[in-house]
């Protein structure tokens, strides 16, 4: 009886791994510098499942926004900081800054520079 019981549990676990493994938690750093990002090709690739943290580096205090998610984040200059996230829906989303240095969180609104820093890809399964 025990055996089978194992038999069944070993089953259970064989069948679930191939999507458990496909899933992953990935972590990017990435770093500003002259309020650009270095980084060839400027975006970040996930696939749908993944739990994603962005580590974000810079030289300068800024505030982050990542568009969809809809995540906003302050980065001090030389303190890193993370945006995590689980890639629950595919598409391409920007991430913009809301201003750089200190004086952006007196303001405002809600305005971007007109160029993303980055793209973030999220691809489906
Ligand atoms: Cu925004």
């Amino acid at each position: 009886m025990r055996s089978v019981l194992t038999m069944a549990l070993l089953l259970v676990l064989l069948v679930l791994q191939p999507s458990a493994a496909m899933a992953a938690e990935k972590i990017f750093d990435l770093q500003i510098e002259q309020r650009k990002v270095v980084r060839p090709g400027a975006s970040v690739r996930v696939v749908k499942g993944d739990a994603v943290t962005l580590r974000w580096h810079s030289d300068e205090a800024v505030q982050l926004h990542m568009h969809g998610y809809d995540i906003q984040l302050d980065v001090a200059a030389g303190t890193p900081a993370e945006m995590r996230f689980d890639a629950k829906v595919s598409g391409r989303y920007p991430v913009t800054s809301h201003g750089f240095g200190p004086k952006h969180g007196n303001e405002h609104g809600h305005s971007h520079g007109h160029e993303a820093l980055l793209y973030v890809e999220v691809y489906p399964e």
